[in-house]
């Protein structure tokens, strides 16, 4: 009807202004890229604060392992960010929570600093500081799901680097605008960096394949939850070659989807089939308990699961209104790649 055909026009106009020289800013923002990324010092102590865990652990539970999972895994983690690791003991007979205390206990009585069992979590965990590297790090129990995604953001990452810098300039935006806080309402990094393989498996030519719609190369079953897909990416380093938009266009074009195109009332996000779907088609028209569905992201492998179920009424709005300050300023202010930034 009338509403449809006006947005749309005023989409068309939108885009008739666009910049001409977005490109320009493409070295500025490759430059903020390289200045987020880790260094290979951090790298190390990481690992280093890894082995000297599993020792301690394996004390305890000789057959437990430790993975790193998140961004200190997934590839997407900027410099000096807390490292989350999860503890994975099969076939134990103390409960869940026992062996978070149990843990907990293990890492008060070595050197470990600000020790703390969050046992009421929605994944409960223990915190800590090291003091040796200075890395603070979370660890949760047999949460496999979260280790198996880490992989498949990793796995996306290698095909295309500019996914990688689309996704630390994002993630640096969202928490200087602080739109990175899920306890408020807002996203999680996941959720972001989904959004950009998302963006960028829609684009035209692609730059990103659809890894879960092509022959399976790793599988592994979770929780009764299969996590299939092509896992084979050295093969895929020159799938997105064609095309040649640089990051700068990618950056605007990305917020200006967020902000102008993405149909809030009808769309789901899925990186699974590289698609849209419709929310008509997950049941996720309602609102069930505290889910509102008012931004959808399906995740990867549990597609049960929305991403923006977070988002409520109130932090809808906000998220919306960051994302149209962001589409304008890389349409219009002198300095977009300082202007993005400005903290809230
Ligand atoms: P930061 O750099 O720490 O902001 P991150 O990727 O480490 O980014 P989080 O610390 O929020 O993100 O989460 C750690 C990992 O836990 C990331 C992902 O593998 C998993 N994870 C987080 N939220 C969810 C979720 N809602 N569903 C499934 N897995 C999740
Ligand atoms: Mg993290």
């Amino acid at each position: 009807g009338h509403h449809v055909s006006s947005q749309r026009v005023r989409i068309r106009r939108r885009e008739l202004r666009r910049r001409s020289n977005i490109d320009n800013f493409s070295s500025s923002f490759l430059h903020i890229f390289k200045s987020l990324v880790p260094s290979e010092d951090e790298i190390t102590k990481q690992e280093q604060l890894l082995f000297s865990l599993k020792k301690l652990v394996n004390k305890e539970w000789p057959d437990a392992e430790l993975h790193l999972y998140g961004s200190c895994a997934n590839s997407f983690g900027v410099s000096n960010s807390d490292i989350d690791i999860c503890l994975a003991i099969k076939d134990y007979e103390i409960s869940k929570l026992d062996i978070l205390l149990k843990l907990a206990d293990i890492l008060e009585s070595s050197n470990l600093l600000n020790v703390q069992a969050l046992t009421r979590a929605r994944v409960p965990i223990v915190k800590m500081m090291d003091p040796v590297t200075g890395i603070s790090c979370d660890i949760c129990i047999n949460n496999l799901l979260a280790v198996v995604n880490t992989k498949l953001l990793k796995d996306y990452a290698q095909i295309d680097e500019r996914l990688r810098q689309l996704a630390f300039i994002v993630k640096h935006w969202a928490k200087s605008r602080r739109v990175n806080e899920t306890y408020q309402g807002t996203l999680s990094s996941y959720a972001y960096v989904l959004m950009c393989i998302h963006f960028l498996q829609t684009r035209d030519p692609a730059i990103l394949p659809c890894l879960q719609g092509m022959e399976v190369t790793h599988k592994v079953i979770v929780d009764d939850t299969e996590c299939a897909y092509f896992d084979s990416v050295e093969k895929l380093c020159n799938f997105g070659v064609r095309n040649k938009e640089s990051i700068a266009q990618l950056i605007w074009a990305f917020f200006h989807y967020w902000a102008y195109c993405h149909d809030y009332t009808n769309n789901v996000i899925s990186v699974r089939t590289g698609s849209i779907i419709s929310k008509q088609a997950k049941d996720w028209t309602r609102r069930i308990g505290n889910d509102r569905h008012l931004i959808c992201i399906e995740d990867p492998f549990e597609v049960s699961h929305d991403l923006g179920r977070v988002v409520d009424k109130f932090s809808i709005n906000i998220l919306r209104e960051e994302f149209e300050r962001a589409a304008n300023i890389l349409q219009y202010d002198p300095n977009p790649t300082v202007t993005l930034f400005e903290p809230y």
